[in-house]
């Protein structure tokens, strides 16, 4: 009983099989357009540059919605400081910073000009441990860090050309002192 269920089984894989070969599925022949996608939803429209990220939905959305690398309150669209354009997600409410969320925002929530792991508030001694073990974990000051080709800690300055790798740090190697 059995060996024959498995016989019909492979039989039925072994038809479809043929008969997928003879016909294409039909969604298979409608998603050969690929590099010309245009959807009807403008949520999911990737044409290329994708969707500027300056509104507060698309400020607060979670998504890097212009593919630019930068999320949200990082991306100067939406957190422009010293352009004075920030919006609404993005301005500082004053109230402590001092969590994992808090800091890694890319706002100085408390108003003090320091953001995130910048601010002692999230990565000094006294900072909470959760928060002090998220920044240490993103610091970019050791060799490999610093030569990863990326901006580890997100203050906007990519391996050798940050200050925690060039200056006045003996656990760096590779970075001519700057
Ligand atoms: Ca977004
Ligand atoms: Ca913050
Ligand atoms: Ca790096
Ligand atoms: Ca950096």
């Amino acid at each position: 009983m059995r060996v024959s269920s498995v016989l019909l089984a492979s039989l039925a894989v072994t038809f479809f099989a043929c008969a997928k070969d003879r016909f294409p599925p039909e969604d298979e022949a409608t998603t050969t357009t690929t590099g010309t996608t245009v959807t009807t939803d403008a949520t999911t429209t990737t044409n290329g540059g994708g969707v500027l990220e300056n509104t507060d939905e698309l400020c607060s959305d979670g998504i890097d919605n212009d593919g630019n690398g930068l999320i949200d309150c990082c991306d100067t669209t939406c957190n422009d400081v010293k352009g004075g354009n920030v919006l609404t997600p993005c301005v500082a409410d004053n109230m402590p910073e001092d969590t994992v969320e808090r800091c890694s925002d890319c706002i100085s929530n408390d108003g003090n000009k320091y953001t995130d792991c910048a601010d002692f508030s999230c990565s000094g001694k006294n900072a909470p441990p959760e928060a002090k073990a998220y920044c240490d974990m993103i610091a970019e000051n050791d060799n490999e860090k610093c030569s990863d080709g990326k901006d580890n800690d997100g203050n906007g300055f990519t391996d050798c050309k940050d200050f925690s790798c060039c200056k006045n740090n003996p656990s760096v190697t590779i970075c001519d002192p700057c």
